[in-house]
């Protein structure tokens, strides 16, 4: 019994109220009341003390800004108990009238486990259902007061705490990771003057113009309601029907049928804050701002082949990488740009800022670097904090502001508005991972579950009672940009906006040979699917204005005419500042040549060298690469040497498709026994197809052979991607081999459709 006495008195859900804990506010964030003396609360303590604890709080003390260790809750050494903190003797058996008799009603315990269950699961985001996110910190680079006031960018070296959320947007919750699909960036910033969301995607620009067609787009774009189908694919009429009709929607259609909609992993994609904003400094100047990420580790993508593989071998691919990226200490960076420009600039470019389907080309506004963001902790509890996180294109701080985007505006609404439905209540803010580092001292009150338990009698403003707090901050607190604006009541579209296809064709001009084969791919493949042939017709129609080779080459793997243009909006559209961009290439970021994380087969059998498999093991790990003894079965594999390895992991239960290279160490015996594995050679004629890095070594090249790789191209040159040597002591191996992987894919050797 003293046992069970000792291990209840600690409750680590009220640690607050236990010592340490509630601790003294940071210096700087309380704000003293003007006049402590008017302060007519009847809870007298609330003034009293300097002292902390139950009933001793500071003035402007808020317990529900404390970090989240408030929260978290450790069961280990604890007894099982109710909600109510009643220990259960039995967890097992349900209260009867007797061994075979009924239940009894009174069983609270049953009852009360029961209906928790009942209610677990709340509705899922509207859009961007499927996400994973991870902890870190923004790192400002230099002071941007000459820009904005916003406290983050205040000082070098300053950090302000993260919660990253990456998604994708219209499977359900339990959606493949790998469809194709736009991705989220959605960045909650902790700053010491409130939150800042900056919700972005990982294309910059979007498919429509105008909130008032949002609810439209995801109707289409999402199973169609009649029979469920398809899960988390745009393959289907609805969609095809939807953007056919809109135009405007093009330009983001070229985006998500590049292969930036298959990323290969969310700490190798870009962010976008996609609208114009402003930043606003002390003095109330304003420029408008377009915001960036950059993964440090380069920009990389999935073949669409591997994207359909991965999601049948594991449909978690791009939420383990992250996880996994960070438990190995391989912490996910980007940098944050800005491309800051002027009312004045704006007014003179082709295209117009305030349209959320056209970015600003690279060449007329420079990315300035400001920051950056690391990654560096997972969740402790996915619902807790990744589920409940509420991201809000309203959440801006002192310093940043919005810009007139039509589509902007209907988000500053409904993000918030959702949220009261999906977190069940207007206090979705007090949710822990909601909440902000900075104090939160308002007038609001009550609703559903309600944390705070606002002291004293006053909740209104002016007041007396409580010494006229919480008081206004005046021009230390948020102030909007003073926009001047004048106009008719309309509803209707700037001209500019009528101008759908000349950045579609920029980005089509921008592409290289194989991003442009791999978007008419995906553009056949979509339209495959589609069944009504007038959709698919109105379709070519539309990318006949965007490029007439595009357009042909999907008429052709449609088996189809090529129909006449669809007559454009605007006949005469400004001629654009650039006819190309380069920046819009995936392949015009490789990355900082590392090659941390990436997954490297290496396939043993018995009779491999040992030697070589060990020491390729060895040298990938010291390069934070992620090595794995891949074999028929599990277990140990005589080598040549006589040593031993384990196998970590079999063909089929970590198939080619989720590994970025692999190696074959050689050795005579294991080239045999491969070389009868039917799983072994469509491993490596996966990765040769997936235009992966291969290395040969030795005896290796048997296998190599049977699954019809060539070291050569068809233009005689050898692959830089194939990669064998016959002496496995070779000192060139390792140095080469990791070049290879670093460049991430060989499409010099692309075979897509396979060859027979
Ligand atoms: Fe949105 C979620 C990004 C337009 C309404 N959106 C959501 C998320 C991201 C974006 C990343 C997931 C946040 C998270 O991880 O929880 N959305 C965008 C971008 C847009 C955009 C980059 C265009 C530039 N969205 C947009 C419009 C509307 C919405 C025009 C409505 C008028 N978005 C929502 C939403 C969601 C959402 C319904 C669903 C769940 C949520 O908000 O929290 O309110």
């Amino acid at each position: 019994a003293q046992d069970l006495a000792a291990a209840m008195a600690y409750n680590a859900n009220k640690a607050l109220e236990y010592g340490e804990v509630s601790g003294l506010p940071e210096k700087g964030q309380t704000v003293e009341p003007p006049n402590p003396s008017a302060t007519g609360s009847t809870l007298t303590e609330t003034m009293s003390s300097h002292k902390v604890g139950i009933g001793n709080t500071r003035p402007g003390f808020n317990p529900g800004n404390e970090p989240l260790d408030r929260v978290r809750v450790d069961s280990s050494d604890r007894t099982l108990t109710t909600n109510q903190g009643v220990p259960v003797a039995d967890n097992q058996n349900s209260l009867k009238a007797g061994y075979r008799g009924p239940a009894l009603l009174e069983d609270f315990i049953l009852r009360e486990k029961i209906t928790h269950f009942d209610h677990e699961r709340i509705p899922e985001r509207i859009v961007h259902a499927r996400g994973s996110a991870a902890h870190g910190y923004f790192e400002c680079y230099e002071p941007l007061q000459h820009y904005t006031r916003a406290s983050l960018f205040s000082a070098a070296g300053k950090r302000t705490p993260v919660f990253v959320r990456f998604s994708t947007v219209f499977g359900e919750r339990g959606s493949a990771d790998t469809a194709r699909d736009a991705r989220g960036f959605a960045v909650k910033f902790y700053t010491d003057e409130g939150n800042w969301d900056l919700v972005g995607n990982n294309i910059p620009v979007f498919f429509i113009q105008d909130a008032m067609k949002f609810p439209d787009l995801v109707h289409a774009a999402k199973p169609e309601p009649h029979f469920a189908m398809p899960q988390a694919s745009t393959a289907h009429d609805t969609f095809w029907d939807f953007v056919s009709l809109m135009p405007e929607s093009v330009h983001m259609l070229m985006w998500v049928m590049s292969d930036r909609a298959i990323p290969r992993s969310f700490r190798m994609m870009q962010g976008f804050g996609v609208h114009t904003f402003r930043l606003v400094t002390a003095d109330g100047e304003s420029r408008f701002v377009k915001f960036h990420w950059r993964p440090l580790a380069g920009t990389h993508s999935l073949e669409w082949d591997e994207a359909v593989k991965i999601a049948g071998a594991d449909a978690d691919f791009h939420r383990r990488d992250l996880w996994e990226a960070i438990e190995c200490g391989a912490f996910p960076e980007y940098e944050l740009g800005m491309q800051i420009f002027t009312e004045a600039q704006a007014e003179e470019f082709s295209f117009d800022v305030l349209d959320a389907t056209k970015i600003i080309p690279e060449e007329l506004v420079s990315v300035k670097p400001v920051g950056k963001l690391v990654l560096n902790r997972n969740p402790d509890n996915f619902f807790a904090e990744t589920e409940q996180v509420a991201f809000c294109a309203a959440h801006i701080v002192p310093g940043l502001d919005f810009s007139s985007d039509p589509l902007l505006a209907g988000r500053i609404h409904s993000y918030v508005d959702t949220q009261i439905s999906r977190l069940g209540g207007p206090n979705f803010h007090e949710i822990p991972i909601n909440s902000p580092v900075a104090q939160v001292h308002n007038n609001q009150r009550d609703g559903m579950h309600r944390q705070a338990i606002n002291r004293g009698r006053v909740a209104y403003e002016p007041n007396s009672l409580g010494g006229g707090c919480p008081f206004q901050a005046g021009a230390a607190g948020f102030t909007s940009f003073r926009e001047p604006v004048a106009g008719d009541k309309v509803r209707g579209k700037p001209e500019r906006f009528a101008d759908h296809y000349t950045q579609a064709t920029l980005f089509w001009n921008s592409q290289t040979a194989v991003e442009q084969e791999h978007i008419i791919r995906a553009f056949r493949f979509e339209l495959t699917r589609v069944q009504t042939p007038a959709i698919r017709e109105r379709t070519l129609a539309m990318l006949a204005n965007v490029a007439q080779e595009l357009a042909a080459s999907i008429a052709e793997g449609l088996g189809m005419a090529l129909p006449p243009a669809q007559p454009r909006a605007m006949q005469d559209p400004p001629v654009p500042e650039v006819a190309s961009s380069p920046a819009l290439s995936l392949f015009s970021r490789p990355g900082d040549g590392s090659i941390r994380m990436r997954r490297i087969a290496i396939l043993v059998a018995d009779g491999v060298s040992g030697k070589a498999a060990a020491a390729l093991h060895a040298g990938l790990s010291r390069e934070q690469a992620v090595p794995r003894f891949v074999g028929a079965r599990l277990g140990t594999v005589r080598s040549a040497d006589g040593d031993e390895i384990e196998a970590d992991i079999t063909f089929e239960t970590m198939p080619s498709v989720l590994f970025d290279a692999v190696a074959v160490p050689g050795g005579h015996q294991e080239s045999t026994a491969l070389v009868h594995s039917g799983e072994a050679i469509e491993f490596i004629r996966d990765q040769y197809r997936h235009c992966k890095p291969i290395l040969v070594l030795d005896g290796g090249i048997s296998l190599i052979e049977s699954a019809d790789v060539k070291l050569t191209l068809p233009s005689g040159e050898l692959d830089p991607g194939v990669l064998y040597f016959e002496n496995v002591n070779d000192a060139d191996i390792l140095p080469q081999f990791i070049e290879a992987i670093a460049a991430h894919r060989h499409f010099e050797r692309e075979i897509e459709p396979p060859r027979p």
